[in-house]
């Protein structure tokens, strides 16, 4: 292959390569190696320890679906927290909705803000809405710190290697449920269930004892290991295959629809397999 390849080995035997262009800027923070490149097919990109975040071309599928899915289960949703995602692609889609009065972004690294800022303005635009607040701390730390404040609580987190895997825990879904207001919401990132079945199996079982109401719903993400995604859904009252659309807002979305909602929660058989 002719020209600069980048890969992203996403199993021990499967790659993703993609043609870059250029290297816009690298660094290592206190936290992570981070890298964002521009790419032929799928413009910018932005790269942690090698791993394929986010991309200009095909961000929208993830972020509108992380987002939009718990904040249209929710009525009225009006204080929202994420955690990640420092792209500010979850943000961007979670203002949208007229309802949200207050938008919290806790991030570890202030690093990712800055060059999201500096680079991926079409992501992180949304970062200067009045509305937000930026902390940048740890995640786990916050949600154990905090009762019955938020309506919904999107993880938009990287991988479950390193600082990330105590956002994968029982524990932290136990925090997040006393985080949550009494008809709260939850929703995570839970990889993808061609290859991390057995992972996605676990947080099914530990959402299922903490909330009520524990589902998993899947969206495609081109970019990442099979391109097929799973986000874990746990919910204190409202049932995300329950939604009076007709109450729901007008939003403009290039994946997501009321349609592509309810059958995102459709399972097809090799996953229920999984569960
Ligand atoms: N969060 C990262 C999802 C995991 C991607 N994994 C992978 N490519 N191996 C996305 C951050 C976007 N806001």
């Amino acid at each position: 292959m002719q020209g600069i390849w980048f890969s992203e080995l996403q199993t021990p035997g499967l790659a993703i390569s993609v043609k870059l262009k250029k290297t816009l800027h690298h660094e290592k923070t206190p936290y992570q190696d981070l890298a964002v490149v521009e790419t032929e097919s799928y413009g910018r990109m932005l790269l942690l320890d090698n791993i394929i975040q986010t991309t200009v071309g095909d961000e929208f599928f993830y972020h509108e679906m992380i987002a939009h899915v718990p904040l249209n289960t929710h009525p009225n949703p009006r204080t929202a927290l994420v955690i990640g995602g420092g792209d500010g692609g979850v943000i961007r889609e979670i203002i949208k909705h007229p309802s949200i009065e207050k938008a919290t972004l806790v991030e570890i690294d202030a690093r990712v803000v800055a060059n999201a800022r500096e680079y991926l303005p079409e992501i992180s635009c949304g970062l200067d809405d009045a509305r937000v607040e930026i902390r940048f701390e740890d995640g786990i730390e916050h949600v154990r710190q905090m009762e019955n404040t938020y309506d919904v609580i999107i993880v938009d987190s990287t991988d479950p290697i390193g600082p990330a895997v105590g956002l994968f825990s029982a524990e932290f879904y136990r925090n997040v449920y006393r985080a949550l207001k009494p008809d709260g919401l939850f929703v995570a990132q839970t990889e993808s269930p061609l290859f991390n079945g057995r992972l996605i199996r676990r947080i099914q079982r530990d959402l299922a004892e903490i909330f009520p109401i524990a589902r998993l719903y899947l969206g495609t993400v081109p970019t990442y290991p099979g391109g097929l995604w799973s986000f874990s859904l746990g919910s204190k009252e409202y049932d995300p295959l329950e939604v009076d659309w007709k109450k729901a807002p007008q939003l403009v979305t290039r994946y997501y629809t009321p349609a592509i909602h309810q059958g995102a929660f459709a399972l097809p058989p090799f996953v229920q397999e999984i569960l």
